[in-house]
């Protein structure tokens, strides 16, 4: 009877007073099943979604982001695939979270993330480490979110994170800005020639923000560190050779179906003299065409 009162229990006092304010209880590892007495999981479509690269490399930190709507209550896991065991820890956490130490799990330790507050949050990003040893295998994150007490969703799921190899990332380049990839921020703003010529000299090329999932870590990492509305960061997106024809970093066309996020009008105006797009902290981090050789932004090399 006493695991059965817990289970229900679970996530309850999320914007009320049963003493679960604090997070998901070990009970709730498996399942991930809050249950309050009336209560069930919506049915509506979840308006929650998890951010997350598209893979892993052992050892390696990444980043999870928990966007849409705002929540007081969660509960996360990154699972092998198909299965219900966790993998991996937790690390660097918010002060609005706390770790679970689940048994389900390829180690013991801070594998679970939960809520430790009935504090609002949004767009919440969590480290999560996988483990050092190779061939666990691809994994995806699971999550219940709890936007109160008696609405929740649960059985949310990120895309699958595939296991890359071990590679260290070249002379210059590192991985922890939770990418899952070997980058270069370049915190001081050079004009794009600059740029370009920079990552060149690194042996790379400008970081092309070609999807929603670098935007949202950009921002996320970058936010916080400025308040200057001028800041920007060049998309790695330019029509200089021909006006109209955009093209990216890697020498590839801009076509239909890319991932774009124009800023609208009158603030994103292209024209002969504009031909570099960065995104600007200004406009909501939207796109806008700047002068290549007059705005100075912050960048992102990678490795070619
Ligand atoms: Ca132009």
């Amino acid at each position: 009877m006493r695991y059965i009162s817990c289970l229900v229990l679970v996530l309850c006092g999320v914007g009320g007073g049963e003493g679960y304010g604090n997070g998901a209880p070990l009970e709730a590892c498996v399942t991930m099943m809050p249950g309050h007495f009336g209560t069930s999981a919506q049915i509506s479509p979840n308006p929650y979604s998890l951010v997350t690269p598209s893979q892993y490399v052992p050892g390696q930190s990444i980043t999870v982001q928990i966007t849409g709507a705002d929540f007081q209550g969660f509960l996360i896991q990154a699972r092998k695939i198909g299965t219900t065991t966790s993998i991996g820890v937790f690390t660097s956490l918010p002060s609005t979270v706390r770790t679970n130490d689940c048994p389900n799990t390829v180690a013991r330790g801070a594998n679970s993330a939960t809520h430790n507050s009935q504090a609002v949050k949004r767009d919440l990003t969590l480290t999560w480490t996988p483990p050092t040893d190779a061939g666990h295998g691809t994994v995806e994150f699971v999550a219940t979110v709890a936007e109160q007490k008696t609405v929740y969703w649960i059985g949310l799921k990120s895309s699958q994170l595939t296991e890359a190899s071990t590679v260290p990332c070249p002379e210059g380049y590192g991985d922890d800005y939770g990418f899952g990839k070997c980058l270069y921020v370049h915190k001081r703003p050079l004009i794009y020639s600059e740029a370009e010529a920079y990552c060149q000299g690194m042996g790379g090329k400008i970081f092309q923000f070609d999807n929603g999932n670098d935007v949202n870590r950009i921002k996320a990492i970058l936010e916080p560190a400025s308040n200057n509305k001028n800041f920007g960061i060049w998309v790695g997106l330019t029509d200089e050779a021909e006006e109209g024809t955009f093209v990216w970093a890697d020498d590839t066309p801009l076509v239909s179906g890319d991932f774009t996020d124009w800023a609208p009008q009158p603030y994103n105006r292209n024209s002969p003299r504009r031909n570099c797009v960065q995104m600007k902290r200004k406009f909501n981090w939207q796109w806008v065409v700047r002068s290549c050789r007059r705005a100075k932004n912050i960048f992102l090399c990678e490795p070619i």
